[in-house]
């Protein structure tokens, strides 16, 4: 910065910088959506510092540099790391990685081992333990004061409340959410109109951060811890034995660290992590090198923010050019209509992608894409594709703004937002893509499992006027069915059949058919199971529903909001004039309860190769098992694909019995 600057000059860029960085520091902290990275902030955030400094008269009490700590949320109580949490110092190629080692090894010649760790693309926590007992754990905030999050952190499982020894120790490590759950997260909430998470790192984040834990629980964080802080009665003295020790006591450590003696042994260690990546269940960015020995660390030390004795190796983005040939606009099941962008197929990442989501208008506005545009695609988190920016000097001259449609694209019903949703809506109840949407959730696996009903057919009945909502289906006659494209006496027998066979499902079906905002398959057997019957649920109020298993009011009061509307009524009592079952008997329901997996805690782990993730957790839920993400002593039974990590090391270690798929799928087949 020059220091030439006139007073006038700063002043006017002062006033250009403080509400960028109010709004990036909103966008980081409340909305989880940060618009630019890190360094950006940071960079700005100094400029900001110089000027102020330079004309000390301009500093102002709302200036985000009066606010110690910076970016630290008023809700949670602040806390002070005694030992603070440094930064990474990193690097982008391999070359000045190269740099690093051969300038460590010169100046600490007694330097002969690095220890290689994945890089968690996660968020940085601290937990302490007093005697072995968990008592409090915070983020990382500003590396000196982070927040106190001991409420959410608890409802991780990873995170022993008990260690295997006494101990008084303070750890550090990476809270993560994995790969799965930020995609299930971001489907859900595209699906409800909501924002979506950047990545699973924004979205672990914004994860802990809910002052309702019952949030944090659901959202499937997991961690990994690498450090200590404050701790004198280390047996080892070296990273790796850090990391075991860690193991020992109760956390949960990545478990495919590896000591190098040599940069060689760093490379592989990189190019191994690089190709493996995209089959972790959890995202890295990068990986970290670190001297292994604890000792040389010490000596060595650190800058004032970063340990000159380890550097971050990022990874290269994998980013791809295509060019977007069209957007299109999707009508979901609760009205909500999203933009997706149809690209020129590439190959990122290990699959071929065409299309990615723009999410909502807000987004696509913000980003400035128009059709025709040469676009850049990355996949968040690995595996969401999605694009990072476009590139304007391909723009062809006579591209033009792309406009957001203001009707819906299936009904032509004026299209709007509601409160102060960045979700653009089409609420007109009657609109033939909701309908299809929400007949095609009804009838799906999980719900009513009606066979041979999926979107195609859905739509054909729609379209020859045969139905007009679910309770329709159960009117339909053989005759109707014969007119519809490709159906035969066979097919038009077997889907009545089904129908037919959907009227005596137990109500946590018909409750999670129904499609009710926030109610999924797993809340409506919970709901079901208390009231027993439909009849007592709309007779109970939001209290009575929040009270079951700590629901908690959101769902409680969807629920209510959904059966005191008219049209649902009327909905529920056409469904009872035709025969649909509204009571729960789950446990008469054949196979279910007998089923060997009812009640089991069971974890998959690894790559099934027969059936999809999904379908074996829908099966076995479907025959009553609890299937949960963590292996701990509680689990009954974990089923072990191929290349299966941890979770299986774990399972053995805790002597539970593990199959492999072919033994589950012959127990599938009875
Ligand atoms: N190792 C992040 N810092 C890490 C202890 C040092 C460190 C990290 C790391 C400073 C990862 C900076 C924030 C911080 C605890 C300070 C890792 C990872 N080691 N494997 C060397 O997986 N993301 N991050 N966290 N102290």
């Amino acid at each position: 910065m020059s220091s030439k600057i006139s007073e006038q000059a700063a002043k006017q860029k002062i006033d250009e910088i403080k509400p960028k960085l109010k709004q990036w520091s909103k966008e980081y902290y409340v909305q989880d959506q940060p618009s630019v990275e890190d360094d950006v902030y940071d960079s700005t955030y100094q400029q900001l510092v110089d000027l102020e400094k330079l004309y000390p008269n301009l500093v102002t009490s709302d200036s985000p540099t009066q606010n110690v700590g910076g970016r630290v949320l008023p809700q949670f109580s602040k806390v002070n790391h005694n030992i603070p949490l440094l930064s990474l110092g990193d690097v982008f190629s391999k070359q000045e990685l190269d740099d690093f080692t051969v300038r460590v090894e010169k100046n600490y010649p007694a330097v002969k081992q690095f220890n290689c760790e994945l890089k968690i693309d996660g968020l940085s926590i601290s937990l302490r333990y007093e005697n072995g007992t968990f008592v409090e754990g915070s983020t990382r905030g500003n590396g000196q004061i982070g927040e106190d999050i001991t409420r959410n952190l608890k409802t991780i499982p990873s995170i022993p409340q008990q260690l295997s020894r006494p101990v008084t120790i303070e750890v550090r490590g990476e809270c993560y959410m994995p790969k799965e759950s930020f995609a299930n997260l971001n489907a859900e909430r595209e699906r409800n109109g909501e924002n979506v998470f950047a990545n699973p790192r924004n979205a672990a984040a914004g994860s802990l951060r809910q002052l309702d834990s019952r949030i944090t629980a659901s959202r499937h964080l997991s961690t990994f811890m690498y450090n200590v802080a404050d701790y004198d009665d280390l047996k080892t003295n070296t990273q790796s034995g850090l990391l075991a020790e860690l193991s020992d006591l109760g956390f949960r450590i990545n478990p495919s660290y590896r000591v190098a003696d040599n940069l060689d042994q760093i490379n592989s260690y990189i190019d191994e992590y690089q190709e493996k990546r995209d089959h972790l269940e959890y995202g890295i960015d990068g990986i970290v090198v670190k001297v292994n020995e604890l000792s040389l660390q010490k000596e060595i030390g650190a800058t004032v923010k970063v340990p000159k004795w380890a550097i971050a190796y990022k990874f290269p983005p994998e980013e791809e050019e295509t060019k977007v040939l069209d957007i299109e606009w999707t009508v979901g099941r609760t009205g909500v209509v999203t933009p997706t962008a149809v690209m020129e197929p590439v190959k990122l990442a290990g699959t071929v992608v065409s299309r990615a989501s723009l999410h909502n208008p807000d987004y696509l506005a913000e980003k400035g894409i128009r059709i025709g545009d040469t676009v850049k695609l990355h996949k968040a988190g690995d595996i969401i594709p999605e694009i990072s920016q476009f590139i304007t000097d391909k723009r062809p001259s006579n591209s033009k703004p792309y406009q957001i449609p203001t009707t819906c694209p299936s009904c032509g019903a004026k299209l709007v937002h509601l409160d102060d949703e960045v979700a653009l809506r089409c609420i007109n109840p009657a609109c033939p893509a909701q309908l299809t949407e929400q007949m095609t959730h009804f009838a799906s696996r999980n719900a009513m499992d009606i066979t041979g009903l999926g979107p195609r057919i859905v739509q054909q009945l729609f379209d020859h006027h045969l139905v007009n909502d679910v309770a329709g289906l159960y009117q339909l006659q053989f005759d109707d069915l014969l007119n519809l494209d490709k159906f035969g006496e066979k097919s038009a027998a077997n889907l009545l059949n089904s129908i037919n066979n959907s009227r005596s499902n137990s109500m946590e079906r018909l409750l999670f058919g129904l499609g009710i905002r926030h109610v999924g398959a797993k809340a409506a057997r919970l709901i079901s199971e208390h009231f027993k019957t439909v009849d007592a649920l709309m007779a109970a109020d939001l209290e009575a529903i929040a009270a079951i298993n700590s629901m908690g009011t959101v769902i409680a009061d969807s629920v209510t909001t959904y059966f005191s509307s008219e049209p649902a009524q009327n909905l529920i009592n056409q469904l009872k004039s035709v025969g649909v079952n509204m009571e729960y008997t789950r446990s008469d329901e054949s196979g279910e309860d007998n089923s060997f997996f009812n009640q089991k805690r069971i974890v998959l782990t690894g790559k099934l190769e027969q059936m999809t993730r999904p379908a074996a957790t829908a099966w076995l839920q479907d025959h009553g098992a609890n299937v949960t993400s963590s292996v701990s002593k509680n689990t009954d039974l974990v089923i072990a694909g191929q290349d299966a990590g941890s979770k299986l090391t774990k399972a053995n270690d805790l002597d539970i019995p593990v199959w492999d798929e072919q033994r589950f799928i012959s127990e599938i087949n009875g």
